[in-house]
């Protein structure tokens, strides 16, 4: 079998996705999702110029050695348009397999080790009244683990929070937006929103909380410990990650959970983070980390550490990733939860999928491969729409972390 065709298809069904297309000389093709939020068509660029005329003629089934010969092999390793490009070729592959083999991508890696898939969704809101409506609503769909992200008082606006009643979606169309932010605020009011939940829910549900990456480590070390009574599932990216070391101030100062790494896009930027066990979830995930082939390997080195994996899943990694992670999450051994955000109408239509939401778990579906698709036609229906995430500014105007 040998490769005979690679297209890059880019597509905005209610967002921007960036989608790779393996076609075999037997017509079996494979999918794979290289979206970039942000910077979708850098990564479209380095397909199509540069990775997909080197796949022709080869055999689809040496996975492994095409992974090695697109990292090794370009001189330029890892950054997150190359590691992105990777995973997308990485994924049609084992997509390919699995429809050769006609086995779910779960069971090519070894097989389900569990039942189904622990999702948390999201719970946001402008004020806790709304903050904690939309968690009432996230229990009543089933699900045992919600994130809760909040507005808080005298700041401008706030990371992660829908605007009006729609879903809040990770970018913004006609241009940059720019955000406030106060540590000071932040840091004040946050704890008070976790009580808030844990008074009207009980500890009946894990509670989780993205602080993205606004902190210092010494503020993270001050915010772990205040919120230590409210028993967190995790705090995410409490701050940047660029210095591993960083993150051992935090674990002197608390035991409330960490979750890091949805920016990364390979082991080295997390192997210090996982043995010195400076994290307890690592949020690498699919498309932005070499494939399945790469994440792979940084769970088997996570497990020797009993750090355990909770994907990114926003809306920004497309059906394509949903389905291949939840291939991943039930087979890997040491899974944490994976996050699901739900995606656009359209974008469901534009992916067909095998996998299922029920009650706060999720299913990748018994077809082979990882079991999602795209229709090209209705694809070619929604045209490219640049967005981009906004930025954060401190009240003084300094930019500050997004
Ligand atoms: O800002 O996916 O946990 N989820 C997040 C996301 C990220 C976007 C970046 O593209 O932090 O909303
Ligand atoms: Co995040």
């Amino acid at each position: 079998m040998k490769i005979v065709r690679a297209d890059v298809i880019v597509t905005c069904p209610g967002r921007n996705f960036v989608t790779l297309k393996v076609v075999t000389d037997e017509g079996v093709y494979g999918i794979g999702d290289a979206t970039l939020n942000g910077r979708e068509l850098a990564v479209a660029a380095y397909l199509k110029e540069h990775v997909c005329p080197l796949l022709i003629g080869r055999d689809p089934g040496r996975i492994e050695d095409i992974w090695q010969f697109l990292y090794k092999g370009a001189y330029w390793r890892r950054g997150p348009v190359t590691m992105t490009a990777i995973a997308a070729v990485d994924m049609a592959l084992w997509d390919i397999l699995g429809k050769v083999t006609g086995m779910p991508l779960y069971k090519l890696l070894g097989g389900a080790s569990r039942d189904s898939v622990m999702v948390y969704g999201h719970a946001t809101g402008r004020d806790i009244p709304e903050a904690l409506d939309r968690y009432a609503e996230h229990i009543d769909q089933g699900y045992q683990a919600i994130r809760i992200q909040c507005g808080v008082p005298n700041m401008r606006s706030v990371y992660g929070v829908s605007k009006g009643n729609g879903v809040y979606e990770p970018a913004t169309k006609g241009g940059v937006e720019e955000q406030s932010w106060s540590t000071e605020k932040y840091l004040d009011f946050v704890p008070k929103l976790f009580e808030a939940v844990r008074d009207r829910f009980g500890f009946g549900t894990h509670l989780l909380h993205d602080a993205h990456h606004r902190l210092t480590p010494i503020e993270a070390a001050r915010l772990g410990k205040a919120v230590e009574p409210y028993r967190l599932f995790w705090i995410e990216d409490p701050t940047p990650a660029e210095n591993q070391e960083g993150f051992r101030l935090i674990r002197e100062h608390t035991v409330t959970p960490i979750a890091v790494g949805e920016v990364f896009n390979s082991i080295w930027d997390c192997k210090q983070l996982i043995e010195e066990q400076l994290i307890d979830y690592i949020r690498a995930t699919l498309t932005h980390a070499g494939g399945i082939t790469h994440l792979r390997r940084i769970a088997d080195f996570a497990s020797l550490y009993q750090v355990r994996t909770g994907c990114h899943g926003a809306s920004d990694l497309s059906p394509v990733c949903m389905g291949a992670a939840l291939h991943f999450d039930l087979w890997v051994p040491n899974f944490g939860v994976q996050e699901y955000m739900g995606f656009p109408e359209a974008a469901l239509e534009v992916f067909p999928h095998a996998w299922q939401f029920d009650r706060g778990t999720m299913h990748p579906g018994d077809v082979p491969g990882h079991g999602v698709d795209i229709d090209e036609a209705l694809a070619a229906r929604y045209p490219y729409d640049p967005a981009y995430l906004p930025v954060a500014r401190l009240e003084d105007g300094t930019l500050w972390n997004w």
